[in-house]
């Protein structure tokens, strides 16, 4: 295991990964204001084996007003697999719902595994009428290949796309759905005025959230194998999906 200073892995990605990773940091860029966050001072970029092949982490993190954590990761297995995983972590004082993406593929083989939300943190646990208006107003999009949702997916909204894209026009249309979700989710986030006194209630919503999705078994399964199960375990709740009390 290793940490470097600058690299970007990002040109060897597949293209669906690098041209999702480049819009959302353009949107990001074009509505917020944006400052460096600070990740563990060796965890932003990471190296480790897994099956004799290289992975590779490169984390990309910011904080906003309205977010105190936008982290975007890509990661690469040799030449086996790639990884984009991006989550906003809206500062306890904004109720905001937490945007969440993640896309597994092997390079010039198909996307396996694409998902994006707007995951509600409230206690009632869904989306504000502006979202689900926002949201139901976007042009309706067919994917052939739906995913079930795994057992831990109960965080998820009512407007989760999670799919197996089968061609380019899939691929594109995934694209363009995650770059509407963002920017719903950026132009609801700098109209939304702070709520201190929701704070806990977020806070849980938060909580709970991070603490299904550390039980994917997949993402763990990844990480356990390439730095080991303290390593993942560490990568998980103070990277992935940590909450700031
Ligand atoms: C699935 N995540 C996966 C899979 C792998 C990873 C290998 C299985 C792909 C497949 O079944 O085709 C691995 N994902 C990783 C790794 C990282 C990562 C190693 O981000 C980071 C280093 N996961 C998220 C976020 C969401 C998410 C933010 O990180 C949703 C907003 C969801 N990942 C998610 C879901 C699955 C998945 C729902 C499918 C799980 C299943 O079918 O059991």
């Amino acid at each position: 295991m290793s940490s470097l200073s600058a690299s970007s892995i990002r040109e060897q990605q597949h293209p669906l990964i690098r041209n999702l990773a480049n819009a959302i940091e353009s949107t990001w860029q074009r509505y917020l204001d944006l400052s460096p966050y600070r990740l563990p001072e060796d965890l932003g970029y990471v190296e480790g084996r897994m099956e004799g092949e290289k992975l590779t982490i490169e984390n990309a993190c910011y904080e906003a007003p309205q977010f105190r954590k936008l982290h975007l990761e890509l990661a690469k297995v040799g030449t086996m697999l790639d990884i984009l995983h991006c989550v906003m972590f809206p500062r306890p004082e904004y109720a905001l719902p937490m945007f969440g993406t993640d896309l597994v593929g092997g390079r010039g083989q198909a996307i396996s595994m694409a998902i994006v939300d707007l995951s509600p943190t409230n206690e009632a646990r869904s989306l504000s009428v502006e979202y689900q208006a926002s949201l139901s107003a976007l042009p309706t999009v067919e994917f052939s290949q739906q995913r079930p949702v795994p057992e831990w997916g109960d965080i998820f909204s009512n407007f989760c796309l999670l799919v197996r894209p089968t061609n380019p026009e899939e691929e594109t249309a995934f694209l363009s759905r995650v770059t509407q979700y963002l920017e719903v989710h950026c132009q609801r986030a700098i109209a939304t005025a702070p709520t201190p006194e929701r704070r806990d209630e977020i806070l849980a919503g938060q909580r709970y959230y991070c603490a299904q999705q550390q039980l994917n078994d997949k993402t763990r399964r990844v990480l356990e194998k390439a730095f080991g199960e303290e390593w993942a375990e560490r990568y998980l709740t103070t990277v992935l999906f940590d909450v700031v009390e």
